[in-house]
């Protein structure tokens, strides 16, 4: 029987490549989609033809148990969040509301659906959801690398309510046996992400600077360390996570470890120009409480899912600055209606 998936944050990076991914497993894909007219869910519909949609807000729970009950998922993916972490210092109050108790209203309304004793679909199977945690919850971490068990120091206010949300799905997991997952997921990009995240505002800016339409690239604490990885291979590890009979949590990543300027230095690198002639330090972009390094140890995930990555960070930088090449030309080829991204 065709297995089917419910996706919240289908218009972002991951929802993209994750509903690609289970189509191409077989499923049936359902995006949540939120607001009257979001240009992102046209987007989203050019780049993966054969999804339907079901209207949705994580602030609204009424909206999601009206969801899981039309499309009946097999799997849901809780990828919904507001992701930009500075922005979190910005409008706290909202973050925790989509972020942390987000993830909240997205069990409460399996378990209405399913009946309050389990997590039960009509064919007689049990709902799996899998909730997008995050590195940001280990913040300011005892040890590296990270592991499923190392203590949570968040940082942000993003930070703190993805642990909200870890413990809530952890605690429903326990509470009533529903089969819960978290990924704890550390950085992953792709051309698709957003251009304020520094990877894709790094390929942007080395694009437009090496086709002569920008000068300098501004950035705050590049010393910041990451453990960044390619997303198309993160979303193989979301769905990997729903497959066990027993539900667990698991940590992703490379376990590599690179800096913003080591960031800076390959994608200029990539087309021939020296970066320290064109970053510019400011102060007003480094954060008000950082997140100094991340690192992740997926052992865990490599010996249970059979998961590694295929892209390395290199490669990955060269991917987005040969990407944004072609886009930033076309953009000047054809004007800015065509553009807003590489979607
Ligand atoms: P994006 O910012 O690209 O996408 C976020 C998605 O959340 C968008 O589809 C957005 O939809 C949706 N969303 C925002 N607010 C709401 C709301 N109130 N109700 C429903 N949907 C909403 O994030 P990514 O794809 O990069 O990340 C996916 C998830 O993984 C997020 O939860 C993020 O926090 C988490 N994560 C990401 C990591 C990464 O490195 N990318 C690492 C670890 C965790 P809309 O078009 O309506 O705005
Ligand atoms: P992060 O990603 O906060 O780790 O969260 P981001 O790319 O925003 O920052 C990474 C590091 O780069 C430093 N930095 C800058 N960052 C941005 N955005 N812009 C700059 O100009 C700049 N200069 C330096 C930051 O200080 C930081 O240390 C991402 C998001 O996808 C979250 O949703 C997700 O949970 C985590 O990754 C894991």
């Amino acid at each position: 029987m065709t297995k089917r998936a419910l996706i919240t944050g289908i218009t972002g990076q991951d929802g993209s490549y994750l509903a690609e991914h289970l189509l191409a497993e077989g499923y049936e894909v359902w995006g949540l989609n939120r607001g009257q007219a979001n240009p992102r869910k046209s987007r989203v519909s050019r780049l993966v033809s054969e999804l339907s949609f079901v209207d949705g807000d994580l602030m609204d729970q009424g909206s999601l148990v009206s969801a899981v009950d039309t499309v009946q998922p097999d799997e849901v993916y809780n990828l919904g969040a507001i992701s930009f972490v500075p922005m979190s210092w910005q409008q706290a109050e909202l973050v925790t509301e989509v972020n942390g108790t987000g993830v909240l209203r997205v069990l409460e309304a399996i378990r209405m659906v399913s009946g309050l004793n389990g997590s039960r679909t009509t064919s007689g199977g049990q709902i799996r959801f899998y909730q997008a945690s995050s590195s940001e919850m280990f913040g300011k971490a005892a040890e590296t690398p990270q592991r499923e068990s190392t203590l949570f120091h968040p940082r942000s206010p993003y930070g703190a309510a993805k642990a909200y949300g870890h413990f809530i799905t952890r605690n429903y997991r326990e509470s009533f046996g529903m089969y819960a997952v978290s990924g704890m997921l550390f950085n992953h990009e792709s051309p698709r992400r957003g251009s304020e995240f520094v990877t894709r505002k790094i390929s942007l800016a080395v694009a437009r600077i090496k086709l002569g339409f920008q000068e300098k690239l501004h950035l705050g604490n590049i010393d910041a360390v990451r453990d960044w990885g390619f997303a198309g291979d993160y979303v193989r590890a979301m769905h990997l996570m729903l497959q066990p009979d027993e539900p667990d949590d698991y940590v992703i990543g490379s376990g590599t470890m690179h800096s913003v300027r080591d960031a800076v230095r390959i994608a200029f690198d990539h087309v021939g120009l020296d970066w320290q002639d064109y970053v510019v330090i400011d102060p007003a972009l480094v954060r008000p409480a950082e997140v100094e390094v991340l690192c992740a140890d997926s052992g865990h995930a490599r010996a249970q899912l059979g998961w590694k990555p295929t892209v390395d960070f290199p490669e990955l930088m060269c991917m987005m600055v040969d990407s944004d090449l072609n886009q930033v030309s076309r953009e000047h080829e054809y004007g800015d209606l065509l553009l807003a991204s590489n979607w």
